[in-house]
């Protein structure tokens, strides 16, 4: 039964990959064609949408940090909390909760789901099923399958695991965690990457992605980390298919305390991201973030037109973008990888940002990604809120999921 499900699924995903990109149900067969290239050019943004005028006192205690008018924050004194140290009192037999800190606990309960399902289903497996034969091979197959693995990447860890099976001679499914936890941080902790910087003048990223993917969210957040580490940062709406979107965006700018610049609905993106760079030079900008259009007429003309942001962009900083930012949301599975191979060959992707990582039972995708894709997962989204983004970290990532050396010990 499991055999015949596992190949099903397999077909599936061969069928999906061979059929091209998979449309996301959100993108419309046809739409507003304000931003394609067949309409006539929309007017440049006259005069930038200021969320701050050029001089207006920064508009939080970030901003103002990032103005140079505060010192640094300083990290909190590490006193735990009243409830933590009842937790920990409670807990005193249990080496976890003295072990694991403040940040591990905050990844762990973004990945509650993943834990619970896909990683839960692992485990199960491991702790019942005992003999290491074709059956349980196939089992643990079938559960990487359902959790957005992708069968190539499943195949791949499942042949490594054999391989190490073999040659320590293990006999009992119990001792597998610890071998499917290595075969994992080596294909994870190979796709870690920290943010590109430019040498000198201001960094650009550009954000793109399907609509709803979680683009102008993780800019928000994006903007309120680089604010608090001290940057400049600008942002720019050249997502004008909806003034929604705009305004959207300059919630985020009002929250994380930054300047942004759009255009109005309607108005040609790539004006508004090369005046939002002239605006972003003029206020010595460390950081501009560049939020985009993820829907349009078709994915062809999505595509030209993130070509022409990115053309436009450079007649004002002749090295930009520095970081293409490709915001995937998790809980679309195999069709976030569709997008992933799209978006690469078109924009020259050079980073991911795997968000809603949080509404996901099947956080198997990032491995499927992180496999076959090979370009830098640089971001997780773990929540709507300001602070829900996390740099990715491989190891930390497996060890949420599993469970840390420490506490099997
Ligand atoms: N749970 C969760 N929701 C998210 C996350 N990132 C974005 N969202 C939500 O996803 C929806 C679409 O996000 P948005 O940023 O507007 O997507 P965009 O169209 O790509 O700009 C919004 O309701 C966000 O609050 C995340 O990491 N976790
Ligand atoms: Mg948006």
């Amino acid at each position: 039964m499991f055999d015949r499900f596992a190949d099903k699924l397999r077909d599936r995903f061969k069928k999906q990959e061979k059929d091209g990109l998979v449309t996301s149900p959100a993108e419309p067969s046809s739409g507003g064609g304000a931003l394609t290239d067949s309409s006539p050019p929309a007017p440049a943004a006259p005069l930038p949408v200021a969320v701050a005028p050029l001089d207006a006192p920064p508009q939080s205690l970030a901003g103002a940090r990032a103005e140079g008018m505060l010192a640094p924050a300083q990290p909190a004194a590490e006193k735990p909390s009243f409830l933590k140290r009842v937790w920990v009192e409670l807990n005193k037999d249990v080496t976890e909760v003295a072990l694991i800190g403040p940040s591990m606990t905050v990844l762990r309960d973004g990945l509650r789901k993943t834990r619970d399902g896909f990683v839960s289903g692992v485990k199960d497996l491991f702790r019942l099923h005992r003999r290491i034969d074709d059956r349980f091979w196939d089992e643990l197959d079938e559960l990487f399958l359902v959790a957005d693995v992708g069968p190539q990447t499943s195949e791949k860890i499942i042949d490594r695991m054999k391989e190490v099976v073999k040659e320590r001679q293990l006999t009992d499914s119990q001792e597998l965690t610890g071998v499917l936890k290595e075969e994992l941080y080596s294909m994870l902790v190979g796709v870690e990457g920290v943010l590109r910087t430019a040498p000198e003048g201001p960094t650009v990223i550009m954000v793109v992605g399907v609509n709803g993917a979680g683009k102008t969210t993780t800019i928000g957040k994006l903007a309120h980390q680089l604010t608090r580490d001290g940057k400049k940062v600008v942002l720019g709406a050249a997502d004008t298919f909806r003034a929604a979107a705009i305004d959207q965006l300059a919630v985020w700018a009002e929250r994380a305390g930054v300047y942004m610049v759009g255009g109005g609905e309607g108005a040609d993106p790539a004006a508004v991201a090369f005046d939002t760079l002239v605006a972003a030079k003029a206020r010595n900008a460390d950081v501009v973030i560049i939020d985009t259009a993820g829907r349009l007429h078709s994915k062809v003309n999505l595509m030209e037109e993130l070509k022409k942001v990115r053309r436009v962009m450079q007649r004002q900083v002749p090295d930009a973008p520095h970081e293409v930012l490709l915001v995937l949301d998790a809980t679309t599975g195999q069709n976030a990888m569709q997008q992933a191979r799209t978006f690469g060959h078109a924009v020259d992707v050079t980073g991911l940002v795997m968000a809603k990582l949080d509404g996901t039972a099947k956080g198997g995708i990032l491995l499927a990604i992180a496999d076959e894709l090979k370009v830098p997962v640089k971001y997780i989204g773990l929540g709507e809120a300001i602070d829900d983004l996390r740099p990715f970290e491989g190891r930390a990532f497996v060890d949420a999921l599993f469970g840390s050396e420490e506490e099997e010990a």
